[in-house]
């Protein structure tokens, strides 16, 4: 009787585990939530980009979101996801996003729900790691090594933006942004302090460029990566709380890194992080340790942007912000309605906490001083 219901949960399982590969989305292993039932997909040519549409997009956001924050992913599809949609129809610059959940240790009934989800709306990466806190870092890594491979396999792009399901991406500013930041470089002829166009560059960012010589005197765009975002300098080890790092034995302080709300990374970054992803140690905040892995990476221009609001909180509010974190789907939904009324982000702007313009030309301790 036992060994009965036994296979009969299994077979439920299995069924349930079946309709999530049929939502497309599986290419690793989709490592079995019952130790009885595994389910082992390694046909690598099975991959969810079979049934896309749109083959190579130039941006990849993907969204950190755990399995039950159904109402955050609803809400970010309905609010910025799909005003970035609408954008897309008439920008050359493309975009393709994915929620990233883990797939160990999840009840039935999430399952269920989940392979609901995904057929509905086949945009949920499910990697074979457990979800929770504990393990963003590898989480996130993760998710690089898949896009690494998948790049294999018809998905190409050039930049991989991460944020979490309480940032709101301002999609349709950020497509324009970003041609618009590759063609400023491109201009600049590598004399920075940057001599930019447009002139009002000037006042959201500061860069930072290495460089290997040879590059350096041929210097096209394509040469280099990219690592933007919000930077900080000169963050104190986490000694207790949720991102308590025990074993952080590099310095005193966290090297250089773009805040976790949400940043962005050339191609060969993630390409670079996917190839080293077995030698990384990780610890438990994914962004210093992005920041950590990338240090000592070349032909990289780090570009500080204050357009981006991605500390632990948000700095308030500015027309202006590119990418914003900590918002409820309250405010998601007033600041899409903003945008598709108004064309503005803020109800009113405001100003909660100072920014700061990284000093790059100073030592990190020294860098963020600057308060505006
Ligand atoms: C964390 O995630 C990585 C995937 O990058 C995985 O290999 C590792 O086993 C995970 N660790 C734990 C404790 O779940
Ligand atoms: C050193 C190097 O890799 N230079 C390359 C930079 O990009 C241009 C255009 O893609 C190439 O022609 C160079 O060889």
């Amino acid at each position: 009787m036992r060994k009965i219901r036994e296979s009969r949960q299994c077979r439920s399982l299995f069924f349930a585990l079946f309709s999530f590969i049929l939502g497309s989305m599986i290419t690793l292993n989709l490592t079995p939530i019952n130790k009885t039932c595994i389910v082992d997909n390694t046909d690598k040519e099975y991959n969810i980009m079979q049934n896309s549409k749109l083959k190579n997009p130039e941006l990849i956001i993907i969204i950190m979101s755990a399995p039950k924050n159904l109402d955050r992913r609803s809400v970010i599809r309905s609010t910025w996801l799909s005003l970035g949609k609408k954008t897309g129809l008439t920008s050359s610059f493309k975009f393709k996003h994915y929620f990233v959940l883990g797939s160990i240790g999840l009840s039935n009934d999430e399952v269920l729900h989940l392979s609901a989800e995904q057929s509905e709306f086949s945009d949920i990466l499910i990697l074979p790691i457990h979800d929770g806190y504990e393990n963003l870092t590898g989480k996130v890594l993760k998710s690089f090594e898949w896009l690494d491979e998948q790049y294999n396999y018809g998905l190409g792009y050039k930049y991989v933006l991460k944020c979490d399901d309480d940032s709101f991406v301002n999609l349709p500013l950020l497509l324009s942004e970003i041609p618009k930041m590759e063609k400023t470089l491109s201009n600049s002829n590598l004399k920075f302090p940057l001599n930019l166009s447009p002139e009002e560059l000037n006042q959201f960012i500061t860069t930072d460029v290495q460089m290997n010589e040879n590059v350096k005197t041929n210097f096209h765009i394509n040469n280099v990566s990219l690592y933007w975002g919000y930077f900080h300098g000169n963050a104190k080890i986490k000694t207790a709380g949720k991102w308590k790092e025990n074993d952080w034995i590099t310095c005193d302080r966290y090297v250089p890194y773009a805040l976790g709300g949400g940043y962005i990374l050339s191609k060969p970054l993630i390409t670079f992080l996917a190839n080293n992803a077995k030698y990384f140690r990780t610890f438990k905040s994914e962004d210093v340790s992005v920041g950590l892995w990338l240090s000592p990476v070349t032909n990289i221009i780090r570009i500080h942007d204050i357009r981006f609001d991605t500390e632990w909180i948000t700095r308030g509010c500015k027309n202006y912000y590119l990418v914003t974190h900590k918002i409820l789907p309250k405010l998601m939904k007033t600041m899409h309605e903003n945008l598709e009324n108004n064309k503005q982000l803020c109800t009113r702007e405001e100003e909660k906490r100072k920014y700061y313009l990284y000093d790059w030309t100073v030592p990190p301790s020294q860098c963020c001083n600057s308060v505006k």
